[in-house]
């Protein structure tokens, strides 16, 4: 009996690009790479994709400190990747990067789509700012005492000493790590994705999937804790793709890092001189599989926004 080959698309998780690749990416696209080349040896198609992560605040810090544009320092890290990756011959079909015209294509027709079918909604939150940087504080830059235990110098989110998870606005005489001074409380509207209205739809694409019964029990316990909707904006300055319809708002660079995975095979399909856009290789009725190899931190970003975006955009699923 011959059986239909099967059409595969696989990614290895986007390293992002402020630094050279360690052996913790080496591992997983070492591991992906022998699935790929597996599926490969079965007769399967399979179109491997990767990009270098290339938003978000870290990545703006980085280039500042070298004296470079932001995107001159994803150029430089990506290739540097590349390379590395080349030379343990881990057999993409396309490595690329999210700051691409492609990735801001997906990003806001996915974007506008979920606005579209009204799953975008806007909310005043309140946020430190450091006044002398002229930055609102991402929870890792600012630390202050433990509101719980009153332990000193824990970052914005969460106490290392007692485990206490809490706002940044609750931290007790709180620093900016930039200016060494305190922030002070700012006002800023941010645009939320409204996971909450999804949660059935995730928890059936849950039940459906071929996901593992540990990272099933994973997911379980955020239900558990109850969703929350999803903080999708950050205020300028950031190094990202500008919001459309605003002028100082850029998606976070979590938005936007998995439709990476998109904006890689639209490029492998031009380059490939492939008449089909990635759209119709990700659509509903396509025949293609996607599986994405990730590790365990990420999880959420994966198996709880990702597929909600992606159903609020009327794309397919992951596997
Ligand atoms: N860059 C985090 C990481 O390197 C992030 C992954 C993005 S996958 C879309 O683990
Ligand atoms: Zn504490």
């Amino acid at each position: 009996m011959t059986m239909k080959k099967k059409e595969l698309i696989v990614t290895s998780a986007l390293p992002y690009a402020n630094g050279p690749l360690h052996f913790g990416h080496l591992l997983e696209h070492i591991q992906t790479d022998i699935w790929v080349r597996s599926q490969r040896i079965l007769g399967n198609h399979c179109i491997y994709l990767c990009a270098s992560d290339a938003h978000g605040t870290p990545i703006m810090m980085k280039a500042e400190e070298e004296n470079i544009a932001p995107e001159k320092l994803v150029d430089k890290y990506m290739k540097a990747h590349k390379k590395t990756l080349e030379a343990f011959q881990v057999s993409h079909d396309c490595y690329y990067q999210t700051h691409s015209e492609e990735n801001k294509k997906y990003s806001e027709l996915i974007y506008n789509t979920a606005l579209e079918n009204g799953y975008i909604k806007k909310q005043n939150i309140k946020q430190l700012y450091d006044k002398d940087k002229k930055l609102f504080l991402a929870d890792r830059y600012v630390q202050g005492n433990c509101p719980k235990c009153n332990a000193p110098d824990q970052y914005g989110d969460n106490c290392d000493v007692c485990g206490a998870k809490y706002e940044a606005t609750e931290l007790i005489n709180p620093l900016s790590i930039f200016s060494k001074k305190p922030p002070v409380i700012k006002d800023s509207e941010h645009l939320f994705f409204s996971l909450t209205k999804l949660e059935a739809e995730i928890k059936k694409w849950i039940d459906e999937s071929s996901l593992q019964e540990s990272v099933i029990n994973k997911l379980q316990e955020w239900f558990k804790d109850g969703l929350m909707d999803w903080d999708i904006s950050r205020d300028a300055p950031y190094f990202g793709f500008k919001i459309p319809g605003f002028e100082d708002k850029f998606f976070y660079v979590w938005l936007d890092a998995p439709i990476g995975y998109i904006g890689t095979l639209e490029k492998f399909l031009k380059d490939s001189k492939n008449k089909a856009s990635a759209k119709d290789l990700w659509s509903e009725d396509s025949r293609h599989e996607i599986y994405h190899f990730i590790g365990k931190d990420i999880l959420n970003f994966h198996a709880l926004f990702w597929p909600a975006l992606l159903h609020a955009a009327e794309f397919k699923k992951t596997i």
